[in-house]
């Protein structure tokens, strides 16, 4: 059995009442917001049929992305994040400005508080013996296309397991593995010692899984690096890299992987560069220079103050 009910005139009168435009209390914009999704979500109900099974089932879903702290997990794989940056870009453009660094999404494994220094940072702690040395380093240049000294590098990734410290599920990192500041030198350069990270994967069994698998997708991602890279006259840069050769590059479940953030990784065994960089043994080596843009007439135009609270 099929009916109709949104156009009637009491369906159109209740989604008014219910989003509080009836009444002069309360904040105006959350008004029409919740007005507008509800709308989308009444008029969803009644095209699509959807049962009060099919309901329920989603209501608890939601309870249970909820108690699992999966919000902001579910986001990227449901292409939010994505979108959310694809409209930066797009108001960017409009606005003639270039990005040379491409942004990319923050993902929900940020923590605020890592150790600083200056120039230089190792961020493992030597105990992922199955992690592939790292060295990446590059130069973070202002919007005039020089370097800027005094940026601060924000980074952070996961492990060979995949796991990300503070989020771990086993216990084994100390707080801050793998998270470092690092305040570009006087020559704007910034550069760090890690291993290379694998991908990562949703918890399995998890809300944020149980969707992805309904929808025949998967919840990996390829290895990859964050950065926030800030200055007090630019704009905040939030992007990653991803590491060059993972199979999933174009097969991320977060829809993360842009051009321009795939840099080369060269490989060195040979005696000298070990030496040169005071390692023990053959590593990795990604260069990778970062370009900010200016703020608009004095402010970030794009600055998320909410994750900032969160972060606080
Ligand atoms: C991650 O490590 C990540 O970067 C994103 C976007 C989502 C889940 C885990
Ligand atoms: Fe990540």
């Amino acid at each position: 059995m099929t009916v109709k009910i949104f156009d009637r005139p009491d369906v159109q009168s209740f989604l008014k009442t219910l989003s509080g435009l009836d009444n002069s209390k309360g904040n105006a914009r959350m008004k029409e917001i919740t007005h507008r999704l509800m709308t989308d979500l009444f008029r969803a109900i009644d095209d699509l049929n959807i049962t009060p099974d099919e309901y329920w089932t989603g209501i608890a879903w939601l309870n249970d992305i909820g108690a699992a702290g999966q919000a902001g997990l579910i986001s990227p794989g449901l292409g939010l994040d994505h979108f959310i940056d694809e409209r930066l870009d797009a108001i960017d453009a409009a606005l003639g400005i270039d990005n040379p660094t491409p942004r990319t999404i923050e993902g929900p494994l940020y923590v605020a508080g890592a150790p600083e220094s200056v120039g230089f940072a190792r961020l493992d702690d030597g105990r992922d013996l199955d992690g592939q040395t790292l060295i990446m380093h590059g130069v973070v240049h202002d919007a005039d296309k020089k370097p800027l000294p005094g940026a601060k590098v924000e980074v952070w990734h996961c492990d060979t397991r995949g796991f990300y410290s503070h989020f771990d599920p086993t216990g084994l990192q100390a707080p801050f593995n793998m998270r470092r500041t690092i305040i570009a030198d006087e020559n704007g350069r910034y550069k760090f010692q890690s291993i290379l990270p694998s991908g990562y994967g949703v918890p399995p069994g998890s809300p944020t899984e149980r969707l992805l698998s309904a929808l025949g997708r998967h919840g990996q991602r390829p290895a990859h690096i964050h950065f926030f890279v800030s200055d007090p006259n630019h704009r905040k840069l939030t992007t990653q890299i991803n590491i060059e050769g993972d199979p999933l590059i174009n097969d991320d479940f977060a829809y993360a992987t842009r051009e321009g953030l795939v840099p080369a990784i060269k490989e060195h065994n040979d005696e000298n560069s070990i030496r040169e960089h005071g390692l023990n043994g053959p590593f990795a080596e990604i260069e990778f220079d970062i370009y900010l843009t200016p703020l608009l007439d004095g402010v970030d135009n794009q600055a998320n103050e909410q994750r900032k609270r969160a972060a606080a």
